[in-house]
């Protein structure tokens, strides 16, 4: 789980960053190289391979728009728990890497220009035909893997995208990331703010959702895709890993039946793993579960018909 520094990895923990007040601080990404027709990253089909971990929920946004636009992109699955070479792969099996065979994924890293300094995270965007790497900055992989392809749902009408970006600010802030700051927060105050601002959102999103089909009305956009992999994850993870517990989703009957429609659309059953969620969220950590056993529960049947 550690750092690189100009391309050479360290294997001591940095842990997650947290900041003075007790708020976790996540790191932003560095490498943002964009596809654009006019290169030198064209959108070719077949040209690009991802790294990813089925329990990483920014590599889920990519697998969800890679799933939605049927797109031609070969992706290396991380084992669900980190070590402390970080990301790991075994030789074979579902959690090899077909691409280079690596071992680690901070090997992959090593081989970035120029040399790379950060954390070693999924989802890594690698180039097979410079042998380089994009992007590891989620966001910006699925929009221009939502852009730069054919196929599939158009996720940012035009016109819509200011209204997309507001949602995606603020479901960042307080959901995507608020679960984190919630399971990562060092003082009591951090863990209040931001267990708030992610039941603050929910119960927003949950009043919208009885008049709006989607956060956008007609639309189903790219702010409903990136909600998706924290519901995904909430009650067989968040809940109880990282105390996000004054509601489950399966207790908010507009945001649990938008979950479920979400589910249910083709391909989106393919991207979610709720097993290997639970085994990454309540791997070993000497702070929040120092004998890393994973739970048994809960139960939940995504497939209910949604009725929507
Ligand atoms: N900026 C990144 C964040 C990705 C991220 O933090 N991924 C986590 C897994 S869920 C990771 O690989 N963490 C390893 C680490 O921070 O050492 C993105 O959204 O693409």
């Amino acid at each position: 789980m550690g750092l690189m520094i100009e391309g050479r990895y360290l294997t001591e923990d940095p842990g997650p960053d947290t900041q003075a007040d007790g708020e976790f601080k996540r790191q932003r990404a560095n490498i943002r190289h964009q596809i654009t027709k006019d290169g030198p990253f064209t959108p070719q089909i077949g040209r690009y391979h991802l790294y990813a971990a089925w329990n990483c929920p920014w590599a889920h946004r990519v697998l969800l728009v890679r799933a939605l636009k049927g797109l031609d992109l070969s992706v290396s699955y991380a084992r669900p728990r980190r070590t402390d070479q970080g990301w790991v792969y075994d030789a074979e099996g579902p959690y090899c890497d077909p691409l280079m065979g690596v071992a680690a994924l901070h090997e992959a890293y090593a081989r970035a220009t120029p040399p790379y300094t950060g954390r070693i995270t999924v989802p890594l965007l690698w180039d097979r035909e410079s042998d380089s790497a994009v992007s590891n900055e989620s966001a910006e992989i699925v929009r221009m893997l939502a852009r730069e392809f054919d196929g599939g749902p158009d996720l940012s009408p035009p016109g819509l995208e200011p209204e997309i970006d507001r949602w995606n600010a603020l479901i960042y802030e307080t959901v995507n990331n608020g679960v984190y700051r919630t399971g990562f927060a060092r003082t009591q105050e951090a863990y209040d703010r931001a267990v708030t601002e992610v039941f603050d959102t929910l119960d927003r999103i949950e009043a919208h959702l009885d008049t709006h089909r989607w956060l956008l009305g007609e639309h189903f956009t790219e702010a409903d895709l990136r909600l998706f992999p924290t519901l995904a994850r909430f009650d067989v993870a968040y809940h109880y890993a990282f105390k996000c517990n004054i509601r489950r989703l399966t207790d908010y009957p507009n945001l649990w039946a938008y979950a479920r429609e979400i589910y249910q659309m083709p391909g989106v059953a393919g991207t979610v793993r709720f097993d290997i969620y639970k085994q990454g969220y309540f791997s070993q950590s000497e702070l929040r579960n120092p004998l890393g056993i994973v739970p048994a529960g809960p139960e939940i049947d995504w497939t209910i018909p949604h009725g929507r």
